[in-house]
């Protein structure tokens, strides 16, 4: 089944609305020219040069970044879509043809996740979620409990997408890329991350960092075999969210981008609106966890675009053990 048919025959069931449907598909659209850009990358332009500026969040921006941004707003225009709150700019760009922001629907987006891995390539990707909205009002990012659809891009071997809707009771799907044919195939095996793991991925350079818990976590989880978990894990860290995300969901593992001493970390690195939030709903709808550390990630109040949060996510057992040492802290 392609992706198409997918979003025709969930629009049909009345699952996705016709403007959750068409703004998918504008995105897929938008990730076939980013990933199109990718493999010409070095032989055509080089992606991975400054453009001098910085995105709202203080990150050096890429070409790439800044493609990836007005590719995709380009591709939403006329959607259904009112506005678009991306990483890349400070404000909501209102994407309707008059420019008011009228639509039922905001769009979170990560352009480009993973900036730094643009010129050694290794896998990034584009990270979105859908969420309502009121027509013509002041555009303010929801609950990530009340989204209508997240998904996820990552430029990899393959192109995939990963892709969640509100109404459906049911694991995410994936796609594959279909380069020949410019569309993406659905993958027909189940997106499910199992509740225990022997995989975790962190950047283990901040260790001098970490706070108490998250100290406690790794020692006991580097302890291995002889510690008191019983068990031997390995580490694995891409330096791209989506493509530990992909990982996790394909074979199960645990993610930690804890909150540390470094200046700036104190919430921790990623985004609550457009990195943590979309993944959270996926994770959770593959039986997953994801959590600040205390909060479910979709329970989150979020007070402003741009905000940072702390993120833990996956199987469920390990997620539960990093919470019960920050309990053990109040
Ligand atoms: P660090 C990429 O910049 C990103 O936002 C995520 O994709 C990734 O998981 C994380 O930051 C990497 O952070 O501190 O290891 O460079």
């Amino acid at each position: 089944m392609r992706l198409a048919d997918y979003l025709a025959s969930k629009q049909k069931a009345g699952v996705a609305s016709p403007a959750v449907a068409t703004i998918i598909a504008r995105l897929a659209s938008a990730a076939v020219t980013i990933t199109a850009l990718i493999r010409q990358n070095g032989l055509t332009k080089d992606l991975a040069v400054s453009v001098g500026g910085v995105n709202p969040v203080g990150e050096e921006q890429k070409r790439l970044d800044v493609l990836a941004d007005s590719i995709i707003a380009e591709g939403l225009a006329d959607s259904g879509a009112a506005y678009m709150l991306s990483e890349e700019q400070a404000t909501p760009l209102a994407l309707d043809k008059n420019g008011k922001g009228k639509g039922d629907v905001l769009v979170a987006v990560d352009p480009l996740d993973g900036s730094s891995n643009i010129d050694v390539n290794v896998t990034i990707g584009t990270i979105f979620s859908l969420m309502p909205h009121n027509n013509g009002a002041t555009p303010s990012p929801c609950l990530g409990r009340q989204q209508l659809a997240t998904g996820f891009f990552a430029y990899g071997p393959q192109t995939v997408l990963l892709v969640g809707l509100a109404d459906e009771d049911s694991p995410p799907v994936g796609f594959v890329l279909d380069e020949a044919r410019g569309s993406f195939v659905l993958i027909d095996t189940p997106f499910t991350i199992p509740p225990t793991t022997k995989e975790f991925a962190i950047n283990a350079a901040y260790a001098g960092y970490w706070f108490p818990p998250m100290r406690r976590w790794m020692a006991d989880t580097q302890a291995g075999k002889q510690g008191p978990l019983g068990k031997d894990y390995r580490l694995r860290w891409v330096g791209s969210l989506v493509a530990d995300a992909w990982r996790i969901f394909r074979r199960g593992g645990v993610f930690l981008y804890p909150a540390d001493a470094r200046p700036g970390n104190a919430d921790g690195r990623l985004r609550l609106v457009y990195e943590a939030n979309p993944i959270a709903f996926l994770v959770e709808k593959a039986g997953g966890a994801a959590s600040n550390g205390s909060l479910p990630i979709l329970d989150v109040p979020p007070q402003a675009i741009h905000q940072r949060t702390p993120l833990f996510f996956g199987s469920s057992e390990e997620v539960a053990r990093l919470i019960a040492l920050h309990n053990q802290e109040k």
